[in-house]
């Protein structure tokens, strides 16, 4: 070959080769630059949002929008209550209580608790007013991802269906008015039962805690609701003293209200203080009250004053924290002895 055709050879190998590697190899670091760019500020804006995806937002009470679908007004005992609810909520700034009253009806509770649903509310505080029937509300709450606390009764729907229940042993309660009985009745006798609202986990724990541990010498001669208010029990008790004349020894009562009529009912047939021995339970005011008065002999303690954990319980479920599933209220007795003193200090 000449030195011409090698000269020509090897420049046509270079422009093929030249032609092959431009423009693509030439604009290829130029074309990733953007990419590049693009990563790299990808990259910064990922650091910038990670800190704030592994740190969840922390609510305050100023975040919590709270569902209370009170069941009613029926006692000191469920005033004491809402008062305790809508103060809590006041002094710790919640961004809102959703309050109402049902009435002692479920289906204006479970009204309520849709409509809250449907607002959106951060957390469901629910006194239910009886205990079955929740089910299909407590789903749709469920669903909707709104934490529930169960307050002060309980409810027999499945432990799955809400998040907490705060509130009293009622069974407990039952236990002790029954050890009070049996102290005020060591030789036996006949009694009578003022019963809460039918169904309602209150008067379900606190009957079957009091025959539990009631003596066997000691007769319940016939058991009546007066659904936990003073005016329901009295022509309940007035019922009662027609019945059962000159055979009544104790009276068990499930709340000082109805406690309050039934003594109205004795005094109107002119019994006298502690003819009939009572033992009541909630520890109101009127309840102390009729202790110095010498009608009840027995307070078993139920506290309605839980405004300060709901709201403590209700902000840890708002955050995702976890809460122990039942949560029970410490209480004692209370008795005449020392009614007098501790009357003053009584709230509710
Ligand atoms: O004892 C009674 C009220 O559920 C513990 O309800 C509550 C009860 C309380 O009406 O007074």
């Amino acid at each position: 070959m000449s030195r011409v055709k090698n000269i020509a050879f090897i420049l046509l190998i270079t422009i093929m080769v030249l032609s092959a590697c431009t423009p693509a190899d030439t604009a290829a670091p130029a074309a990733e630059e953007p990419e590049a760019a693009a990563e790299a500020e990808a990259e910064v804006a990922e650091e910038a949002e990670e800190p704030a995806e592994a740190e969840p937002t922390t609510y305050t009470y100023a975040d919590l929008v709270l569902c209370y679908p009170q069941l009613g007004a029926e006692s000191d005992w469920r005033t004491a209550n809402s008062a305790s609810i809508k103060s809590s909520a006041d002094e710790l700034g919640i961004q809102q209580l959703i309050f109402s009253d049902a009435q002692q009806k479920q289906e204006n509770q479970i009204s309520a608790v849709r409509a809250c649903i449907q607002q959106g509310v951060s957390v469901i505080a629910l006194p239910p007013v009886v205990e079955d029937g929740w089910d299909a509300v407590l789903t749709e709450a469920k669903e909707a991802g709104i934490p529930v606390i169960i307050v002060d009764r309980s409810v027999s729907a499945d432990a799955s269906l809400y998040d907490v229940h705060l509130g009293s042993n009622m069974f407990l309660e039952g236990q002790r008015a029954a050890e009070e009985m049996n102290a005020l009745l060591p030789d036996g006798g006949n009694i009578l039962e003022l019963s809460g609202t039918v169904g309602s986990g209150a008067a379900v724990g606190r009957a079957d805690g009091f025959r539990d541990s009631l003596n066997d010498n000691i007769t319940i001669l016939d058991s009546q609701t007066g659904n936990f208010t003073r005016a329901e029990a009295i022509p309940v008790m007035e019922a009662f003293l027609k019945k059962y004349a000159g055979e009544i020894d104790g009276l068990f009562i499930h709340n000082d209200d109805m406690a309050i009529g039934a003594i109205e009912a004795l005094k109107a047939a002119g019994i006298n203080p502690g003819d009939i021995k009572i033992v009541s339970v909630d520890g109101t005011r009127g309840g102390f009250q009729a202790m110095i008065d010498g009608w009840i002999q027995a307070d078993v303690e139920c506290n309605p004053l839980l405004g300060p954990q709901v709201m403590e319980i209700a902000l840890a479920l708002m955050n995702g924290e976890t809460v122990e599933a039942e949560i029970l209220t410490n209480e004692t007795v209370y008795y005449p002895d020392n009614a007098e003193e501790l009357l003053p200090t009584r709230q509710y």
